[in-house]
């Protein structure tokens, strides 16, 4: 398959005066991108080695740009887009960041936001360290601690954020004391604080967003839009040789982030980032590397062949990158919602624009902001298949109004279908409703053109076939004794012609009942002109001509009264489509929500379980209460969604009742609310 980006570019920039800006470049690249992506992001300490190994995730020599010097070199973060290795229909996008740390910068602040926004993009985040998984590298882990300041889950209604616990990080003081939310002041001047009871001292987190919605997080939530997590060790070169036996480099990592019992400050610091990391990223895998080449080729290690690099670390890396092509999901938000380029484009400048504003980037509210761009761009995609779709099957003008309807309603239920698989967090079904508006105007703008189609197919053969009657009328050939009947039969004859001609559409009777109007006067003229009847003759067959034309007439107006009422009945049919294809989702997203919260729970039972066996009661009693809320959430979400689907039905019922009212026009009063409902056979 063809790379799509011959090299990586920069995603977002960082100013020398630590401002961060989203490249319009890599969003355009972005935005061509429809499939999911699979986001690979690496973070970690400057000059280590990053870029050089994402290359090799690149299948590449070169890609990602290098430095030579002890000088830090990855400015910002860069992206490289290409074809998915291993998945068919999904694009890997690998993202290199700038390296932390950086004693000529001194900034640690930016280095966070670095950190945080490589955390918010991925999927699979691989955190790169050089020689041993120490206590030093454990303390420049900082960032993953601070991440609970740097970043919001949730966006909480003012009122209702009493007290709340921020699970991991102040636990472990003496009596399992836990690190609180407190609200310092009143409305206005809210300032949380989060306080540590253990002794941690004060730990800010920025006040929420002023308005009349007030935001918190809770770091339990963190795990479920966090990237899983790669430890990459490089230029390892212990034995992975633990109480005389081997172990795995997993089990190495694990080893690593063991807590240490007691509660001395000293023993809190030690544990608070391994707390983090085993609380933030609960899938974890580790990978070390042998130091790649001699230490005099290590400046130019891109210009050597494979064949010249360390065996050793050949094989690591080769080990490296299957795991992470391989095992590396699709990037999703919360609810199993897979991420495309463009998405994570509009998610890069979201969580941007709030770092630029000074605000927190809050994940939820990025979701949330995120689902207006889709949910409208997935209105005016539904609304192309639907044109699409009409295109290729309509041949107008159609026989009948049913098989028009039936015509729509094909087209309708791909338009759907196509809207359904993109939308997400349309919970007030607004985008829904748009749709359907969209479609009915669709709708009303094909039976026009139908009827246009139709009308002038007609009026196209009626003016063929009624070219020898006017001819005769105008030579005088029914200006004689018997010219009346002559006339009827050649009329009959004309008509049965027309009767004849295929494809005149819905409109065939109609437009013969008008030409046979516009007839009538001539005809009545030849009649009284006729000397061959009497006075009494000519008065039956006057009478008889205008029963014949008002029998035509009721015809017509029959027709369209079954018209009207195949129409009503499509517009129940488009409700019954709606709610069909709203149920089906719902039901996707209910089971994938399942999932994501059965996949946390057996994580949380993990965790309490290893916690347990490493003698750690109260962290264990903590999950233990994590554990029982998101069994409660379990329980909730199989219960009440048939509740909320009775509530979203009633709901889109609604819509789709405004929908028809306004579309209908006065022509033909719309049901009543409750008609509708009968209609339906569905309360409203
Ligand atoms: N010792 C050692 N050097 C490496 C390794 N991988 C790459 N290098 C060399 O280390 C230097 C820095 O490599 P980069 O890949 O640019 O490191 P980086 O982490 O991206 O650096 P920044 O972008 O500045 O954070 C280059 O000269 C590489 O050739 C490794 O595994 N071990
Ligand atoms: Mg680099």
């Amino acid at each position: 398959m063809e790379i799509p980006m011959p090299a990586p570019i920069c995603l977002i920039e960082n100013s020398p005066a630590g401002e961060l800006r989203v490249q319009q470049k890599a969003l355009k690249v972005l935005a061509a991108i429809s499939q999911p992506v699979v986001v690979v992001a690496i973070a970690g300490l400057y000059r280590t080695g990053k870029s050089y190994l994402m290359n090799k995730l690149a299948s590449k020599r070169t890609g990602f740009s290098l430095g030579s010097t002890i000088q830090s070199h990855t400015k910002g973060i860069w992206m490289w887009c290409l074809p998915h290795p291993c998945r068919a229909g999904h694009t890997l996008v690998l993202l290199d960041t700038e390296g932390l740390g950086d004693v000529e910068k001194g900034n640690t602040k930016n280095d966070t936001w670095i950190f945080a926004l490589a955390v918010l993009l991925s999927s699979t985040l691989v955190y790169n360290s050089r020689g041993t998984i120490d206590q030093q590298v454990m303390e420049q882990l900082h960032y993953v601690t601070e991440l609970t300041e740097r970043i919001k889950v949730k966006l909480v209604a003012e009122g209702s954020r009493e007290d709340k616990k921020v699970k991991p990080v102040g636990e472990g003081g003496r009596g399992g004391k836990k690190a609180k939310l407190v609200d310092q002041g009143g409305r206005g001047g809210k300032k949380a604080k989060l306080v540590d009871q253990g002794g941690r001292g004060g730990k800010k987190v920025k006040p929420a967003g002023e308005g009349c919605r007030q935001e918190e997080e809770d770091s339990a939530e963190f795990v479920r839009f966090f990237p899983a997590f790669v430890w990459a060790v490089r230029d390892f070169v212990l034995q992975l040789v633990l109480d005389g036996r081997e172990i795995t480099e997993d089990e190495y990592l694990e080893n690593a982030l063991k807590l240490k019992r007691g509660n001395s400050k000293q023993n809190q610091c030690y544990n608070l980032p391994r707390k983090c990391i085993r609380q933030f990223f609960p899938a974890r895998k580790c990978f070390v590397f042998v130091q790649p080449a001699g230490r005099r080729d290590l400046p130019r290690l891109e210009e050597l062949q494979e064949d010249e690099l360390d065996s050793e670390f050949q094989e690591q890396v080769v080990l490296f990158c299957h795991h992470v092509w391989e095992t590396s999901k699709p990037k999703t938000i919360p609810g199993g919602h897979m991420v495309t380029g463009a998405m994570l484009g509009n998610l890069a400048v979201t969580y941007v624009d709030a770092i630029r504003s000074g605000a927190v980037p809050c994940m939820e509210s990025a979701v949330l902001a995120l689902a207006q761009i889709e949910n409208s761009a997935a209105v005016g995609e539904a609304v192309a298949v639907y044109e699409e779709q009409l295109e290729r099957r309509a041949a107008l003008p159609t026989e009948t109004v049913q098989e028009l309807l039936d015509l729509h309603a094909q087209c309708e239920q791909e338009a759907l279908r196509a809207f359904m698989a993109h939308t997400f967090k349309d919970d007030d079904r607004r985008f829904q409703g748009e749709l359907m508006r969209r479609l009915e105007e669709q709708k009303q703008e094909l039976c026009r053109r139908n009827e246009v189609a139709s009308s002038e197919r007609c009026k196209a053969a009626l003016l063929e076939l009624s070219d020898e009657l006017d001819d005769r009328i105008g030579e005088g050939v029914y200006s004689v004794p018997g010219g009346y009947q002559r006339f009827l039969d050649d009329r009959q004859r004309m008509v049965d012609r027309y009767r004849q001609v295929p494809g005149k559409g819905v409109k065939a009777e109609e437009l013969l009942q008008e030409f046979l109007q516009s007839k009538a006067a001539v005809a009545q003229s030849i009649l009284q002109t006729d000397e061959a009847l009497t006075e009494k003759e000519k008065e039956m067959a006057a009478e008889r001509a205008r029963a014949e034309a008002a029998e035509r007439e009721q015809q017509v107006l029959k027709q369209k009264e079954a018209e009207l009422q195949q129409k009503l009945e499509d517009q129940d049919r488009s409700y019954q489509e709606n709610l069909r294809q709203l149920e089906t989702k719902l039901e996707d997203e209910r089971k994938k929500l399942l999932e994501e919260q059965g996949k946390m729970l057996d994580q949380k039972l993990k965790e309490q379980e290893a916690m347990l066996q490493q003698g750690f009661k109260e962290m264990a009693q903590m999950l233990g209460e994590e554990i029982a809320d998101l069994r409660k959430e379990i329980t909730d979400s199989k219960g009440q969604e048939l509740l909320n689907m009775a509530k979203v039905l009633a709901k889109t019922l609604t819509i789709a009742y405004d929908a028809f009212v306004r579309d209908d026009g006065d022509a033909h009063p719309p049901p009543s609310r409750s008609q509708a409902g009968e209609r339906t056979g569905r309360r409203v």
